[in-house]
């Protein structure tokens, strides 16, 4: 298939592109590398040094032999994203691109509204560029478990079956989202809903929870293919925080008493579920949602693995527990589905104390890149 990785050149969008490419794929990236540039305005890096996009694609050539094409560009410019589609003329359009840190939707006014225009106007252009020029691609777009928030009920997957006043109906599942990033996503959702629904393009949402990892078969390769990692308190995520905090003997950022539980999803699983959603796209005027984890924790859950893990190495590693500079709940029901992927063939890599040590040991040789004073949250919510 020939497909399009936007936000190539990010944590998720690399090792996809690196695997598509390695099933056979047509792979081009496109990317503004303004991931890069909110490390230099956050004085932060990723863990890993990560090389330019196009020295890893170069890279990437000479290993296989399979060449992924580049464009360096904003999705919120239309004209560029337009002239990309016609260059390529994709069958599927994977879109990565977003800003997806919530703390820096919140610092401020600018940056939230930065974040929702970023988002909100990229994935409009998308649906437009995709209308005008390639009205059979499927779009792939990475929604986030966020957008449910924590219902006290069970959380299906996109759509609820809801009987009121003796009538029924399938209705969007309620969104309750709990940052002004997670609230970008809501609005892309109903906007890709109501493109299929009005236009009749394709596409599915892939509700993806927290993702954890750094290696992945193809980012092995070469050091020049390295993944980025980030463990800083605005973008890093919370598993792969505690690990290089372990790694670097920091005590755990545990918010609040650990009691929010999320769904998490390993590295080498999202690349899988990105070519099963392509290998079996929606239909025509389908809005498919699929929520993309394997298994459910609690922070405190996996604050206490990542412990054990650094005890095997004989590293004391203690919880502090801050005060949470987010809003959200003490305590919290929590069950989301997640079987469209599986029943598409998901095999799911699942965090066995061998996955866990097996990350924790591939962090440990980076720790000495960490910025110390990035590890503690410094943005509030209120
Ligand atoms: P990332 O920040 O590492 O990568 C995003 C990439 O998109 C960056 O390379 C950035 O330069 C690019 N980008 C951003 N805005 C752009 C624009 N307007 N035009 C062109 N390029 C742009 O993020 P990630 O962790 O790889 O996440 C990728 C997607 O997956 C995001 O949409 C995110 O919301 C979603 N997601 C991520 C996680 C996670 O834990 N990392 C979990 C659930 C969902
Ligand atoms: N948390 C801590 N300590 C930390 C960091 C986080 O206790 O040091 C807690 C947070 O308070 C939160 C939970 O861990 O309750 C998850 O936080 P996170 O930063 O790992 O994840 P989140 O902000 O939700 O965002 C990440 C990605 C985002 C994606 C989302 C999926 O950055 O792009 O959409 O995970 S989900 O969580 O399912 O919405």
């Amino acid at each position: 298939m020939k497909i399009i990785v936007a936000g190539g050149d990010g944590f998720c969008g690399w090792p996809t592109a690196l695997y598509l490419s390695k099933q056979g794929h047509e792979v081009t990236i496109v990317d503004s590398l303004i991931r890069r540039k909110w490390d230099q305005e956050l004085a932060s890096n990723s863990l890993t040094p990560i090389a330019s996009l196009d020295d890893r694609v170069a890279c990437w050539a000479r290993h296989t032999g399979r060449t992924i094409r580049t464009f360096l560009g904003d999705l919120n410019h239309y004209d560029f994203l337009r002239e990309v589609l016609i260059q390529t003329r994709p069958d599927a359009l994977v879109h990565f691109a977003e800003q997806r840190s919530a703390p820096y939707s919140m610092i401020d006014r600018e940056h939230a509204v930065f974040t929702q225009v970023n988002n909100v106007v990229g994935t409009l252009n998308v649906l437009y560029a995709i209308k005008e020029i390639v009205p059979e691609c499927h779009l792939i777009k990475l929604g986030t478990m966020g957008e449910y928030g924590t219902p006290n009920i069970d959380i299906e997957e996109g759509y609820l079956k809801v009987n009121h006043n003796g009538r029924e109906d399938i209705l969007p599942f309620p969104k309750q989202p709990g940052s002004m990033y997670h609230l970008s996503k809501v609005h892309d959702s109903h906007n890709i809903m109501f493109a299929c629904k009005a236009w009749g393009i394709r596409a599915t949402d892939l509700n993806q929870g927290v993702v954890y990892g750094l290696h992945t078969d193809e980012t092995v390769l070469d050091p020049l293919l390295l993944n980025r990692l980030d463990y800083d308190a605005v973008f890093g995520t919370v598993l792969n925080r505690f690990l290089i905090q372990a790694a670097m003997g920091h005590d755990l950022t545990v918010y609040g008493r650990g009691g929010q539980t999320r769904g998490f999803i390993n590295i080498l699983d999202t690349v899988r579920c990105i070519e099963l959603a392509a290998l079996n796209p929606a239909d025509n005027g389908e809005f498919r949602v699929f929520n993309q984890f394997t298994e459910e924790f609690s922070v405190l859950d996996l604050a206490h693995k990542v412990q054990e893990v650094a005890a095997q190495d004989g590293l004391a590693v203690r919880i502090g527990n801050l005060a949470n500079p987010r809003t959200e709940k003490e305590e919290h029901y929590y069950n989301a589905k997640h079987n469209k992927l599986q029943d598409l063939g998901l095999n799911p890599h699942l965090l066995t104390p061998k996955v866990l040590r097996d990350i924790f040991h591939s962090v440990i040789e980076y720790k000495d890149n960490v910025i110390k004073a990035n590890i503690m949250p410094k943005i509030n919510w209120k």
